[in-house]
């Protein structure tokens, strides 16, 4: 089952993505996602041209051989380029082998452990009443378990607060929509901790008012806080059952978990920033998290994830992988087919992507009472249209980052 050629598609219907496309002699396809949200570019040039040449011949049945081999053989190890490069290749030998075999993915990786994922929509506002209504919209559409970002008093701009798009002349508002975010110069915002971490128990205890003790409710810092900020934070929190804190600290300095876990029981989640098992590898031996965010796109792959997965879930911590709209379909859906098999799935992020994208991407998932499924079609259940990919050139576009009162770079 020779692979005869490998194709990098990149498109930007609603924001830019990277896809590779794999053919095998029989006329197997098998797609993989390789976006790298603000560098997309590098990994079309790692894919284009240090790995197709060398994917043309490989036997595409032999996916662990292929990972091991553009792992090992680059020599340099890790980094988010080589590895969402790396995980394209395996997401699309999954793909090819679910539809050689004539089964899902999630068949081949051992079967449904579930019915269906639990998934985490993004509710927020600017304040309270707006952030009410975000919240009753997800409800009304069928989430089960909300995202809750706020805006805080005195601060303009910051993270995962949705507003209109400028481009589209407004419309639905998104937090996500990168037509605001295209352009020469990353966006900057704006951010106090201090101002935070004041306001963020308030606006929970808020929402747990109005909303119930039952939802499940999550948040995200964003690697914003020192240790001993997010201990505070996550301390302050406790009453209002949090199902998780995520990336409370930047993840560079691994230790610094363990401080914030003396000092709080609300759960954490972190990861979805790292790109190899090495990267979590400490972490879970130390017990010092609760839920994996690595995402295939950017973990080296189905094989690679699944190992980090199989190796948390002896200490009993959970997936939680990222799924955010700069994950392509075919990421989200190796997320599902993968979410599906294993035994320790704790949620999914689902964002939603928007009309556009959904017209590059025919995609075989549904979503019903709150759950994903992949759906049943061989291999990963997602197909490129080529002609529509072709109408949406690549656009330069950068995520935000942060200044302090003061002029100072802060983390975004
Ligand atoms: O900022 O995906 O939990 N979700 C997130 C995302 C990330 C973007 C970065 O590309 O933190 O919104
Ligand atoms: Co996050």
């Amino acid at each position: 089952m020779n692979i005869v050629k490998a194709e990098v598609v990149v498109t930007s219907p609603d924001r830019n993505f990277v896809t590779l496309k794999l053919t095998t002699e029989e006329g197997f396809t098998g797609l993989g996602d390789a976006t790298l949200n603000g560098r997309e570019l590098a990994v079309v040039s790692y894919l284009q041209d240090h790995v197709a040449p060398l994917l043309i011949g490989k036997d595409a049945s032999r996916i662990e051989d292929t990972w091991q081999f553009f792992y090992r053989s680059a020599y340099w190890r890790r980094g988010p380029v080589t590895m969402a490069a790396i995980a394209a290749v395996d997401m699309a030998l999954w793909d090819i082998k679910g539809k050689a075999a004539g089964m899902p993915v999630y068949q081949l990786l051992g079967g449904a452990s579930r019915q269906g994922l639990l998934a985490y929509g993004h509710a927020s506002g600017s304040d309270i009443p707006e952030l009410f209504d975000s919240i009753r919209k997800h409800l009304e559409l069928g989430f089960r378990a909300v995202r809750v970002q706020t805006g805080v008093p005195g601060l303009n701009a910051i993270y995962g607060i949705a507003s209109q798009s400028k481009e589209t002349g407004g419309g639905e508002a998104r937090y996500d929509h990168e037509p605001a975010r295209r352009g020469a110069q990353p966006v900057q915002e704006d951010w106090d901790t201090r101002s935070y971490l004041r306001h963020l128990p308030r606006v929970f205890e808020a929402v747990r008012n109005e909303f119930g003790p039952e939802i499940p409710l999550l948040h995200d810092g964003h690697h914003r806080m020192t240790p001993i900020q997010a201990a505070q934070l996550g301390k302050n929190l406790e009453p209002y059952d949090l199902f998780w804190l995520e990336d409370c600290t930047p993840a560079e300095n691994q230790e610094s978990l363990k401080l914030v876990r003396q000092h709080t029981t609300t759960p954490l989640a972190i990861g979805e920033i790292f790109n190899t098992a090495w990267d979590f590898k400490d972490l879970i031996r130390d017990q010092l998290f609760d839920y994996v965010r690595g995402a295939v796109t950017h973990m080296g792959g189905i094989t690679a994830l699944k190992k980090t997965l199989d190796y948390a879930a002896m200490y009993q911590i959970k997936s939680g992988m990222h799924g955010p709209t700069d994950i392509s379909p075919v990421g989200m859906a190796a997320a599902m087919h993968l979410g599906l098999a294993i035994h320790n799935f704790g949620i999914q992020e689902y964002m939603q992507h928007g009309d556009r994208t959904n017209q590059v991407f025919e995609q075989s998932f549904t979503w019903q009472d709150g759950l994903l499924h992949p759906g049943d079609k061989p291999g990963l259940g997602v197909s490129l249209n080529i002609d529509e990919a072709g109408k949406y050139p690549y656009q330069q576009a950068y995520l935000p980052f942060n200044r302090l009162a003061d002029g100072t770079v802060h983390d975004w």
